[in-house]
């Protein structure tokens, strides 16, 4: 049985994947309309990703006898100032996650909650990773600067990249 404070933060967790669904599918949206099909690809994979994050939280939440809540959610950005800054909400983004990640472990280990506690170690590699990620993207994306030739390869380069391999994981 999952203690309510465990529960509501679960909830919490819910609402913050599928936040982060929105937010990268209004990415992909606005990649798109941009030109840039190998981002927006990336972007709609992405917001994919992080629907089964929120689903395996939901059914984990029940699964302990609690009740996930299906959450509202707020409008996400129609548009982002650029394709860098674009990456670099998704990389800021992805480190607050992270963050709240590790605010849910440490409640379930004072609370002694170890189940809860195992069963969110795999979120604890998906963000390491996916922080990874979205970090080499940076790299290669201030290197490339306002170059609009260098951006077209990326776009066309983009589709190499792995969103995650966590997921590969899953069972
Ligand atoms: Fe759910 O991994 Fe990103 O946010």
């Amino acid at each position: 049985m999952l203690s309510s404070q465990i529960e509501k933060q679960l909830n919490n967790q819910i609402e913050s994947e599928a936040a982060s669904s929105q937010y990268y599918l209004a990415m992909a949206s606005y990649a798109e309309v941009q030109g840039y099909n190998g981002v927006a690809n990336f972007m709609y994979k992405h917001s994919d990703e992080e629907r089964q994050h929120m689903l395996k939280l939901v059914k984990f939440v029940n699964e302990r006898g609690g009740h996930a809540i299906v959450p509202a959610l707020k409008q996400p950005p129609a548009t982002f100032k650029d394709i860098p800054t674009m990456f670099q909400n998704l990389l800021d983004h992805e480190i607050a996650i992270t963050q709240k990640i590790n605010e849910l472990v440490s409640t379930t280990l004072a609370e002694k909650d170890y189940s809860t506690h195992n069963f969110l170690q795999w979120y604890v590699s998906e963000q390491l990773e996916e922080e990874a990620l979205a970090r080499t993207i940076m790299d290669k994306l201030k290197l490339i600067g306002n170059d609009n030739g260098g951006l077209y390869m990326f776009d066309r380069d983009i589709a190499g990249f792995k969103v995650t391999s966590a997921n590969d994981d899953l069972g």
